[in-house]
């Protein structure tokens, strides 16, 4: 089994993308403390040399620093006693890669394990290099790019193996996600999200699902009995997300995206298992659970992000569970053992597209007037909230077991959104609507909150405005300190009540990750900032029609006033 479950334990290590297995993100440091906070300082910075966003962020393993770049997706390793580069790996992909990146070109960054780095390219190939040198140990392509299959997802490994997915859901990508040997490469099970039973590892007798009240096994052809004809085939459902695992049960957890395509009247049906939180096997890669957030999508509310795994005190019982902030607004809480589920409230009360989740079917109840099927192809379906982005994309949150609160960035937009036909051609876009966003109309006038959430009554605790989304992951801390970045380039810190303790303009826009560690008896917070990710594709991608960037362009116009293209990590110390 892998080292690194050992070395997230020590926090001096920030070994895997989420600190953890659980992608809580939370640190046992306390060096810098709500008190302190307010005196830190930039310690150094280092510039990856490529512009466009900057997603994840660096992992921290003893004395040495592992830093990736959006495309080309270059790696450094960094001696953390004087930040010298000991070396440089530059993958040479085809850059054809970058037009069939559905929300700029970025990267959620690497993994470690066994003196091993694993990068996950754009162009699919995963690649195992030797921690000491950069030296390719091996690689292997996952997907590929002629037909819209590409990879934005941190590769993850979980006890003796490395999983990873597929991004492509613009583009009618069947999605899967696929466990491979960390020490050589070879393939160990591949699990599509859609389709017949075997190639999804469902069993129809022991996969189980919440149905009327309870848990039930899903029964023969699941999927297939929910899509017209073959189009399963190009029916999306990519896994471009953070994954996390348990070892207590073996089971590994991810949500899959939209389905293909954006036209809700082309594909009638649930279309399963789209918008699914899957829960799976480690070895067998068999599906245990399933559940489905958002059936038969009409507006793009991706089910990828992050599951964050904690004991969650619901009712008055304590419970092993699995809470996820979906794009669809809803903060669910489920039972990460059996799938029950458990809590599901809004996590912005601007959310109209549903009016509440039936916690019996655990089926949205659709408002009508926001149903871009029902009001039709070439019908302008106006003031829905949230918009594609959702209330929250893959900015993760954070989970702090010292004040049992979730801390979560989110979106506050709201969108207009027009079906059209579209027809699919291999390794075109496979879109099927025109969107426009706004921020949503309350009185902050901001376009985004970033909240503390209580997942046991599914309710906000606190909320603090934002000009713009906040696109960056959180960190929180044993030191009561909460950090994330904005849009606008700021990395701030709040204490346990939202209060805002510090905060500095870093040279581009964040949406990376803050993260911590601790060197030679010294606490250290580091974030990535470079502009971009689908809030920002108008800076990265040079792009200005409002409608552009499906939808992003026109609605993050002012981003422009306040940053600039660039990537750097900032790092910070008292
Ligand atoms: N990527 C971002 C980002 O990095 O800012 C935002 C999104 C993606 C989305 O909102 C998406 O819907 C999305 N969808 C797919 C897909 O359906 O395959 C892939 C990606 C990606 O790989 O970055 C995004």
């Amino acid at each position: 089994a892998s080292d690194v479950e050992a070395l997230t334990k020590n926090p001096q290590n920030w070994a895997m993308q989420a600190g953890g297995m659980a992608n809580q993100r939370y640190s046992e440091l306390k060096q810098i403390n709500k008190d302190n906070a307010k005196t830190l300082q930039v310690a150094w910075t280092f510039s990856t040399g490529v512009l466009r966003g900057h997603e994840g962020g660096p992992l921290v393993i003893g004395d040495t620093m592992y830093v990736h770049s959006p495309f080309p997706n270059n790696v450094f390793a960094i001696n953390l006693e004087d930040q010298s580069i000991k070396w440089k790996y530059e993958p040479k992909q085809d850059p054809a890669v970058i037009p069939v990146m559905c929300c700029d070109t970025v990267s959620r960054g690497v993994a470690y394990s066994d003196g091993k780095i694993f990068l996950q390219q754009a162009d699919t190939t995963l690649v195992a290099l030797d921690a000491k040198t950069g030296r390719e140990i091996w690689k292997v392509v996952t997907g590929n790019p002629k037909v819209g299959e590409t990879a934005t997802n941190a590769p993850h490994i979980f006890k003796d193996k490395v999983i990873t997915g597929i991004s492509g859901g613009e583009f009618g990508v069947r999605g899967r996600i696929t466990a491979f040997d960390m020490n050589t490469g070879k393939e160990l099970w591949k699990a599509f999200s859609t389709g017949p039973d075997t190639d999804m590892r469902i069993n129809p007798a022991t996969t189980m699902t919440w149905t009327d009240g309870k848990m039930a096994p899903v029964g023969k052809d699941s999927s297939l009995k929910t899509w017209k004809g073959d189009q399963w085939k190009i029916g999306g459902g990519t896994t471009w997300g953070w994954y996390s695992y348990d070892p207590a049960t073996n089971l590994m957890y991810y949500g899959t995206g939209n389905p293909s395509t954006w036209n809700p009247r082309q594909r009638p049906g649930d279309n399963k298992w789209s918008m699914t939180i899957f829960a799976r096997d480690l070895d067998t890669g068999e599906a245990k659970w399933v559940y489905q957030m958002t059936p038969h999508d009409e507006w793009d509310y991706d089910g990828v992000n992050e599951m964050i795994l904690a004991d969650v005190k619901v009712k008055g019982e304590t419970r092993k569970a699995l809470v996820h902030f979906d794009r669809n607004g809803f903060g669910y809480t489920l039972d990460r053992v059996t799938g029950a589920l458990l809590v599901a409230q809004k996590f912005d009360p601007v959310v109209n597209w549903a009016s509440s989740i039936d916690m019996k079917s655990g089926r949205p109840i659709v408002n009508a007037k926001y149903s871009t099927d029902k009001n039709g192809p070439d019908v302008n379906s106006k003031g829905i909230c949230p918009s594609a982005l959702g209330t929250k994309d893959q900015q993760p949150a954070s989970y702090s077991p010292k004040t049992g609160l979730f801390y979560v960035p989110t979106n506050h937009v709201c969108m207009d959104y027009e079906p059209f036909a579209s027809e699919y051609v291999a390794g075109q876009p496979y879109v099927g609507a025109t969107l426009s966003m706004y921020p949503a109309p309350t009185s902050h006038g901001g376009m985004g909150n970033f909240i503390a959430w209580d997942a046991g009554t599914g309710k906000i605790v606190w909320s603090k405005p934002e000009k713009f989304s906040v696109w960056s992951g959180a960190l929180s801390t044993a030191g009561d300190v909460v950090f994330y970045g904005t849009l606008e380039g700021y990395i701030k810190a709040v204490d346990n009540n939202g209060k805002e303790l510090w905060k500095f303009k870093t040279p581009s826009g964040i949406i990376g990750n803050v993260n911590t560690w601790e060197y030679k008896g010294r606490q250290y917070i580091g974030v990535l900032s470079g502009i971009g990710g689908w809030a920002g594709i108008g800076l990265a991608a040079g792009l200005t029609k409002s409608t552009d960037g499906l939808g992003a362009v026109g609605g993050y116009k002012d981003l422009a006033k306040y940053t600039n293209l660039g990537g750097t990590l900032t790092v910070f110390a008292l």
